[in-house]
């Protein structure tokens, strides 16, 4: 058997935007993603988080369902929308009363409540005013997030900054995929500073709580041991992974990066003594992983039509790794998983790791017997890390519900628990049931 240590935190996650709803209730503006999601052709379907899982007012409910699957914590996102529907000056009173609701009904089932401040839903008017492309919203950030947790620090112990902020600068920012939809290389890696900087600021605003940021680093390796397919790999693991690693750990952005950005920019938007505050010291590090990446140098000679998030490495081709693959597209491959807790805590002074989220996406409703296999593989991977001497601490399942999966919108089905969007029926598939067996006898 595969045991975990008993003080192994079991939990599964979510965010505010993917299933909540009721976005215009109780003095919540729109995020950039109400007004990314409504514009035709951003979303399939023309999907939108307007109703989502409901579970604004189905809160109550899927707290007790957590409670049945015996999760000892749950990692939500705080709409900010929601607290500061404008994005700065006063906070909606509203708003923050239901994340109060929903940390009290988590403590009284005994749930951790492990929040994050940003799961990508940033109020429209500071998109208005130049988003993370702008230095201001850096500072915005710090301040909402010193309101949220001014309200809940006395019941809530584990803070969360930012969620991927990969996928905010370079799905947002570069290739437009996710809002704001912008594509302009140059603005992504403003961003990426300003999000590691709005990070820095938030953190010394908490101090007294424990403190992390959850990334989603690529396991990157190379097609072949050729001296192109090597560089590809040093090229994406710089733009992927280091260019918020080495600020983060190092308290500096790693020179190659910079060197391979040179057309893009010259950071003249880092300031003296901002790096001192991105490398505030993290109490956790947080890592998503879904899926590992095999590339290639031998790309086309010129960035392709479709715009790459690889900002700097366009030119780089991601190669089949002949795996099954998810409805998702990504390919099953758990080694990934342990390589890179085993690559994060060899390479940088982590303290504690926690697989913030980890899952499949897969059609079946009941019977799930591919997720089931897809997380049995998974967690053995989290032993086998934990075996060779990585920090890891927890575990969160991606995602409890069947939500809104950004530009997929909810053709995607992620959750443990099924939700029909009809009816809101939410119904556990075999792996929610699994996986609270694998919660009560600690391992597999
Ligand atoms: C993460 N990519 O998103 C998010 O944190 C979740 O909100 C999301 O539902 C989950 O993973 C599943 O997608 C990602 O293109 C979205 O590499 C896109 C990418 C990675 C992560």
């Amino acid at each position: 058997m595969n045991t975990f240590d008993p003080g192994f935190l079991w939990g599964a996650a979510t965010s505010s935007y993917q299933i909540e709803g009721a976005s215009a209730e109780d003095g919540r503006e729109p995020s950039i993603w109400d007004v990314f999601a409504a514009q035709p052709g951003n979303v399939r379907d023309g999907d939108t988080g307007d109703v989502a899982c409901d579970h604004y007012h189905r809160y109550r409910d899927d707290v007790a369902l957590m409670a049945e699957l015996g999760l000892r914590a749950y990692r939500f996102s705080v709409a900010w929308p929601r607290v500061q529907p404008r994005g700065s000056g006063a906070v909606n009173q509203r708003g923050l009363d239901f994340y109060r609701r929903l940390v009290d009904e988590l403590l009284s089932r005994r749930i951790e409540p492990w929040p994050t401040l940003y799961h990508w839903d940033l109020p429209q008017p500071l998109e208005d005013a130049g988003g993370w492309a702008a230095r201001d919203t850096a500072l915005r950030f710090a301040d909402y997030a010193a309101a949220v947790h001014d309200a809940l620090a006395d019941r809530v112990t584990n803070w969360t900054t930012l969620n991927e902020p990969w996928c905010s600068a370079f799905l947002g920012y570069a290739t437009g995929e996710h809002a704001p939809g912008r594509r302009e290389p140059a603005a992504a890696i403003r961003a990426v500073h300003h999000l590691l900087l709005g990070h820095g600021m938030a953190a010394s605003a908490m101090s007294g709580s424990r403190v992390g940021i959850t990334l989603n680093p690529t396991q990157v390796s190379p097609a072949t041991g050729s001296a192109e397919d090597l560089d590809a790999a040093r090229r994406i693991d710089g733009v992927a992974n280091r260019i918020f690693l080495d600020p983060l750990f190092r308290a500096a952005y790693p020179a190659d990066v910079v060197e391979d950005l040179t057309e893009v920019t010259g950071f003249e938007h880092v300031r003296d003594g901002d790096l001192k505050v991105i490398a505030a010291p993290l109490d956790f590090l947080g890592v998503n992983y879904y899926t590992p990446a095999i590339v290639s140098g031998d790309g086309p000679a010129h960035p392709p039509a479709k715009p790459s998030p690889y900002v700097g490495a366009e030119t780089v081709r991601f190669v089949d790794g002949g795996r099954p693959r998810t409805t998702m597209g990504w390919e099953v491959d758990e080694s990934g998983l342990s390589d890179l807790l085993v690559r994060l805590a060899r390479d940088y002074p982590v303290t504690a790791l926690y697989v913030t989220e980890n899952g499949a996406a897969y059609d079946d409703e009941a019977h799930d017997a591919d997720r089931i296999a897809y997380l049995d593989g998974h967690l053995r991977a989290c032993h086998d890390a934990v075996a060779k001497g990585v920090p890891l601490r927890g575990y969160f399942a991606w995602s409890l519900l069947d939500n809104f999966e950004w530009a997929y919108g909810y053709s995607q089905r992620f959750g443990l628990v099924h939700v029909d969007f009809a009816t809101q029926r939410r119904t556990p598939k075999d792996s929610a049931r699994w996986y609270a067996e694998v919660i009560r006898r600690g391992g597999l």
